[in-house]
């Protein structure tokens, strides 16, 4: 039986990849944080399957000793602050779960258990302002905290590879969501407002900036890309990503469309109305834009797609259903 270790393992992409391995007959081992109220919610279906022990990843000395115990065939190193919004208003944080955490992760593999294959989430933040499409081969300029601490976690991954023959790899993936998405990214906080509007609960969702345009694919589908980068026989650094671009403001249109409620823009005010009761449906505030915004991401994922035949089995269309469907099912 093949042991996996994954830290992360109560984050979006975390939950989907524990069920793909253990449907695969993994021993599946996830690091957990020490909260004051339940952090399992996305688990919680699984626990009873899982092998779950305490860790943090700015923890080298519980991190090494987890990796020794476990001595995994395979480890994703998914565990991060990952909201970029955030990481302006905690840098130096950010840099310590997003850098040195990823630091901490290879030095434990490197000196406790190096036959480990190593899996990094690198991330599309790291092109910045590069333009799109964006591939392995893109400069990269980062533009947050988050995206600088990232990119220093891209390059050990490379370096450790390179000097110490580490099997480590990164998958640089760009957005993907779904109904287990964390409730402040854009996506989850528009499919959550719409599931209160329709049930009356809330009269509109206050955006920031509608025009930035991302490149969204389905957290499903992206942990069985990692699983396919991870199984390679050479390490090495690939792009996971749908290849087709929306912006904010399309997301917001699907959304709405998908859960029959008709809007009607006025785009000098970046606000939308119902068509049907004329009220405020969509509007922006100041505070939920960043100092620094990146504007554009589109992947060409060309070199995983020909390297595995991956590709993303769920639709811009569904992706939205799927999450807007989900909503309205669970408003209480
Ligand atoms: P997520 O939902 O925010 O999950 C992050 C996970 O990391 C959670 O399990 C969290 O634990 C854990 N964590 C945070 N700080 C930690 C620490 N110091 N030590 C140990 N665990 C810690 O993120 P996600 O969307 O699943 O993304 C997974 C990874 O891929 C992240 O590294 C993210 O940066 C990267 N990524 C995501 C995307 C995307 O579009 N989703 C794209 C590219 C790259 P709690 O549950 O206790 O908070
Ligand atoms: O959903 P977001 O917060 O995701 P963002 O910043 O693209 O980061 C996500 O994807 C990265 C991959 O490229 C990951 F590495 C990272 O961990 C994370 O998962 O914002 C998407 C866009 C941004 O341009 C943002 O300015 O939506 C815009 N936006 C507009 N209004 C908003 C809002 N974002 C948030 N979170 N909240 C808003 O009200």
């Amino acid at each position: 039986m093949k042991r996996a270790l994954i830290t992360g393992i109560t984050g979006q992409d975390g939950s989907y990849l524990a069920e793909s391995l253990l449907s695969d007959g993994y021993e599946v081992h996830g690091v957990i944080r020490r909260s004051s109220s339940f952090n399992t919610g996305r688990i919680d279906h699984i626990f009873d399957k899982l092998k779950l022990v305490y860790g943090d990843v700015t923890d080298f000395a519980a991190i090494s000793s987890i990796v020794a115990e476990v001595e995994p065939d395979e480890m994703y190193n998914l565990a991060a602050q990952s909201h970029v919004k955030v990481s302006f208003e905690a840098p130096a944080y950010t840099a310590s779960v997003d850098a040195v955490g990823a630091l901490n992760v290879l030095e434990a593999v490197k000196q406790r258990s190096p036959k480990t294959r190593l899996y990094q989430a690198s991330t599309s933040e790291m092109y910045g302002s590069s333009p799109s499409p964006q591939s392995e081969s893109t400069p990269m300029h980062p533009n947050s905290p988050y995206a600088a601490a990232k990119l220093y976690a891209y390059h050990m991954t490379r370096s450790y590879r390179d000097a110490y023959g580490l099997h480590a790899s990164n998958g640089i993936l760009f957005n993907h969501e779904s109904p287990r998405r964390g409730p402040t990214f854009v996506t989850r906080k528009i499919t959550m407002a719409i599931a209160r509007i329709a049930a009356g609960k809330q009269d509109r969702v206050v955006l920031g900036n509608l025009d930035a345009r991302r490149d969204w694919g389905h957290a499903r589908d992206y942990v069985e890309a990692m699983r396919l980068v991870i199984g390679m026989d050479a390490p090495g650094d690939y792009v996971v990503a749908t290849g087709q671009q929306r912006s904010v403001r399309e997301f917001v249109d699907a959304a709405f469309h998908a859960a029959g409620i008709p809007i009607v823009w006025n785009s000098a005010r970046d606000t939308a109305r119902d068509a049907l009761t004329d009220e405020v449906r969509v509007s922006t505030d100041s505070r939920y834009l960043r100092p620094n915004e990146v504007d554009s991401l589109q992947g060409d994922s060309t070199r995983l797609r020909k390297a595995t035949g991956w590709e993303p089995k769920t639709s811009f269309e569904e992706l939205v259903r799927e999450m807007v469907n989900a909503d309205m099912g669970s408003v209480r």
